[in-house]
C-alpha cells in the first residue's frame, strides 16, 4: 500500500525517484509544467524526447500513454511523460484522463521506481477543471496496485489545487 499525499510546490525540485510531465504528444516541450521540466532538466532531455520520437513513438504520444526518459539536470532520476485530455479538443472522457495516472505508474512499476510525483495533468492550457482533476486522479491511483512504490506524491502549483487535492484524498 503506498502512501498518497500532496503538497504545495514546484514538481521540478521533488527528489522522488520519478516525476511525471503533462507533456504533449510531440514531446518536444511546451509550456506550463512541461516547459519548467525541459528548463530544468535541460537539452539533454529534449534530446532523449527526439529518441524516443524516432524510435517508440514516431507519430507522437497517444493521449493517456506515458513513456520515460532519463531526468538529466533534475533532481530525481526519471521523468515519465504523458498526455492529457484536451478539454480544448473535445478530449472530455475522464478514462483518458485516468489513463495517464495508471500508464505512468506502470511505466515506474517496470523502471522499479520506488516514489513518484505527479501534477495536476489537463489542469492548465488543457482546460479541464482542478476538481475533476483531483477525482480522477486520486481514483485511479488508488485503484492501481502499484507494486513496489511507497509513496506517489500530488505536487500542486497554488493554494486552490492544493486545497481540491487535500479534499480528494480526504474523501
Ligand atoms: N510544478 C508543478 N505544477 C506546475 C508547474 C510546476 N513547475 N508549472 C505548472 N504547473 P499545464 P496541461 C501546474 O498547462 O493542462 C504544455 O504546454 C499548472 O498550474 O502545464 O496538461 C504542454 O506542452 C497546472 O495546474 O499542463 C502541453 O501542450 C498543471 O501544472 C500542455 O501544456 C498542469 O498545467 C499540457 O496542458
Amino acid at each position: 500500500m503506498s502512501t498518497i499525499e500532496s503538497v504545495r510546490g514546484d514538481i521540478t525540485t521533488q527528489t522522488t525517484d520519478a516525476i511525471v510531465n503533462a507533456a504533449n504528444s510531440g514531446l518536444l516541450g511546451g509550456g506550463g509544467v512541461d516547459g519548467a521540466i525541459h528548463a530544468a532538466a535541460g537539452p539533454r532531455l529534449l534530446e532523449a524526447c527526439r529518441v524516443v520520437r524516432r524510435t517508440t513513438w514516431p507519430d507522437g504520444l497517444p493521449v493517456g500513454e506515458a513513456v520515460a526518459t532519463e531526468a538529466f539536470g533534475l533532481p530525481c532520476r526519471w521523468v515519465i511523460h504523458t498526455v492529457g485530455p484536451n478539454r480544448h479538443r473535445g478530449q472530455t472522457d475522464p478514462a483518458l484522463l485516468a489513463s495517464c495516472f495508471t500508464r505512468s505508474l506502470d511505466v515506474a512499476v517496470e523502471l522499479g521506481a520506488r516514489s513518484i510525483a505527479f501534477p495536476a495533468i489537463s489542469a492548465g492550457v488543457y482546460g479541464w477543471e482542478p476538481v475533476d482533476v483531483a477525482r480522477i486522479a486520486v481514483q485511479a491511483v488508488r485503484s492501481h496496485p502499484a507494486s513496489g512504490i511507497d509513496l506517489v506524491r500530488f505536487v500542486l502549483f497554488g493554494d486552490n489545487l492544493y486545497r481540491v487535492f487535500e479534499s480528494a484524498l480526504e474523501g
